[in-house]
């Protein structure tokens, strides 16, 4: 009996894949003399690394007493400290009531106040005493931020959905945190493979994890139209039906795009919807025929190659559907940007892809929205406000990168997403299954291991708006899929974005990069395990 139990449990560590060091902390919640006297999280030891850290004396502990304090707070901080309560009460099992009386003890969350200027939008303060940890911000977004770093400073058990048995302590001193970039944002082709709501609202907080506040969603491409548009409905209803391999596909309804962006919004994101034009439109040209020049809808497609499908530049219901088609996601998403692609349009000609976008750029800003390109935008004049991101990779021409760098001198931002570092769809070696290697295999420390304001010669600091991580999906179509690909790559690329280059240092990353580990097999992500990274035995 005993053994068949003893056989069992081990089935169950194997086929959870749980690791020595899962064991350990699962060991260490369990209160073990070792676990109660293990030393609290170091203050730096977060990621993204925080711009500064001041060590204090004790630890504060969280204990059954706890209370969350949001003195005087508007809605959106009680939100916030809600959001915290629902991640300590299930691990920890204590009640944590969320009050708005003032007082010295707990865990406090403050908006606002003198010396939170320099703050920012999205910058916090961290500072824990035996008595309480408080969270100090100018914006709820920068609260958000903290309570990251907080849940980053417990335990890895902290992430469990059942009670644990941890020490809950938080090490004594003050983090004092702002972004050095704005734009940390993580892509996701939905429709190469098609991702549920729920899907998404998991990569969402995957993202909210490590402080990315952006959520590029690539909706349209070759395989799939993933977005309802009541002026041509044949856009999802048809063009959505099917996807990389022939599966079903599918779309969001406008209630199902709202969910995903207010879902997103709790998690301090915004969200940049992408239509790509006037390439990757397969699945547009095959829902209607009269937007092909020849007037022959072409089968929808659920192959891989790219380059093949065009827009046809010449008619002018192209630009009325595009007109409708930019109404509608403009009257849909509050962010200011919408992004029109413009990659890979390998059969639209040069003078054709000029005329295109000289007319399609102005149908964005008629609707009050700010374009994004793929950098091939620069091949015009990007409109006022415009943003291109660089997708690039180390075989890219010098003229190419020039004529990047060229726009962003006249003024075009720019978001850095090198396809030979932050693409999460690239292999890390020639032995992984999944992803692709166009660019290259990215091992941890490669996709790590660059400086965005330096990566484009030419390209002046003020424009450098931030990075992006996109996860293509040609061959990633689960769960499990995105994790192995977004894990450990994904955390460097925000660290890039956020901490300031002062602490910028492989050698040290990679035992932080080590330390999280733990919190994934709590929250049940896969990972690929590098041999770059000194997991924990
Ligand atoms: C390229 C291409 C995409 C592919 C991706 C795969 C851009 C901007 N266009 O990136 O269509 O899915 O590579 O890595």
């Amino acid at each position: 009996m005993r053994r068949s139990r003893l056989f069992c449990s081990l089935l169950l560590v194997a086929a959870t894949g749980l690791s020595t060091a899962g064991a350990q902390s699962a060991a260490a919640d369990r209160g073990s003399p070792s676990a109660r006297h293990a030393k609290p999280i170091a203050l730096d030891q977060v990621i993204p690394a925080p711009a500064s850290v001041k060590p204090g004396k004790d630890p504060y502990t969280i204990g059954g007493r706890t209370q969350i304090r949001v003195p005087g707070a508007s809605g959106e901080v009680r939100r916030v400290a809600g959001y915290l309560a629902d991640l300590l009460r299930p691990s920890t099992g204590y009640p944590l009531p969320v009050t708005g009386k003032d007082g010295r003890d707990g865990i406090v969350l403050r908006l606002g106040g003198k010396d939170t200027k320099a703050l920012g939008a999205e910058g916090y303060r961290l500072t824990s005493t035996r008595h309480a940890v408080t969270i100090t911000a100018a914006r709820p977004a920068g609260l958000f931020h903290g309570v990251q770093t907080l849940r980053q400073l417990l335990p890895p058990s902290v992430e469990k959905r059942s009670k644990q048995h941890s020490p809950w302590k938080v090490a004594g001193g003050t983090i004092s945190d702002t972004p050095r970039y704005g734009y940390r944002g993580g892509m996701i082709d939905v429709s190469r493979h098609f991702f549920t709501v729920d899907q998404l609202k998991r990569y969402i907080d995957q993202l909210a994890l490590y402080k990315y506040n952006k959520l590029h969603l690539h909706l349209t491409d070759d395989q799939g139209w993933r977005l309802q548009i009541n002026s041509w409905p044949r856009l999802a209803s048809y063009g959505g039906s099917t996807q990389v391999g022939g599966g079903p596909g599918g779309y969001y309804t406008k209630a199902q795009y709202r969910e995903i962006l207010r879902y997103a919004a709790s998690r301090y994101m915004e969200v940049i919807p992408e239509i790509d034009t006037p390439g990757h439109t397969q699945a547009a040209l095959a829902s209607y025929a009269k937007l092909n020049c020849n007037n022959i809808a072409p089968p929808i497609y659920t192959g891989v190659e790219v380059g093949f499908s065009s827009l046809c530049v010449p008619k002018k219901v192209t630009y009325e559907f595009l007109d409708d088609v930019f109404r509608e996601v403009a009257a849909l998403t509050p962010g200011p940007y919408l992004h029109i692609g413009g990659d890979e349009a390998h059969s639209t000609s040069h003078a054709d892809y000029v005329t295109f976008m000289n007319k399609v750029q102005p149908l964005v800003t008629k609707y009050k929205k700010k374009v994004i390109g793929w950098h091939q935008l620069t091949a015009v004049t990007p409109a006022k406000g415009a943003a291109v991101q660089y997708w690039g990779y180390d075989k890219t021409p010098a003229k190419e990168r020039e004529q990047v760098a060229a726009a962003a001198r006249k003024g075009a931002g720019l978001i850095l997403s090198p396809a030979d570092r932050s693409y999460l769809d690239m292999k890390y070696t020639k032995d992984t299954k999944l992803g692709k290697a166009w660019a290259g295999y990215v091992e941890v420390q490669r996709s790590y291991d660059w400086d965005p304001a330096t990566y484009l010669k030419g390209a002046p600091q003020k424009s450098i708006m931030g990075v992006e991580a996109p996860i293509w999906t040609e061959t990633l179509s689960t769960n499990q899929h995105l994790d192995y690909m977004t894990f450990p790559r994904m955390p460097g690329i925000a660290e890039l974005g956020w901490s300031p280059r002062s602490t910028h240092d492989w050698n040290t990353y990679k035992h932080r990069l080590a330390s999280q580990a733990p919190r994934w097999e709590a929250m049940g992500f896969d990972y690929y395990r590098s041999p770059q990274v000194p997991w924990r035995k």
